[in-house]
């Protein structure tokens, strides 16, 4: 998966009731669905994690465009995500 299909995927696919917002409900099953080894606590506790420190304008979910962008570099980083480019 590229950069930019993991961007796809989470607006697309993580949003599941499509209001423009990934919240911690959305991002702990996306994290589930990476095929990260998390188990159901820990999933949890990253998604709670990720969404505190990148929800810049602390409005509870990864939302706007950059936002999002901070979300793949620490998916990248964090987790251990490989994009292809
Ligand atoms: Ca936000």
């Amino acid at each position: 998966m590229s950069r930019e299909e993991c961007k796809k995927w989470l607006t697309e696919t993580v949003d599941l009731n499509r209001d423009g917002k990934i919240s911690r409900r959305e991002l702990h099953q996306a994290i589930q669905k990476l095929g990260l080894r998390f188990g159901w606590v820990k999933a949890w506790y990253e998604a709670w994690h990720a969404v505190k420190k990148l929800d810049i304008n602390k409005n509870g979910a990864i939302d706007v465009d950059s936002e999002i962008d901070l979300l793949i570099k620490y998916a990248e980083k964090e987790w251990g995500i490989k994009f292809t480019n």
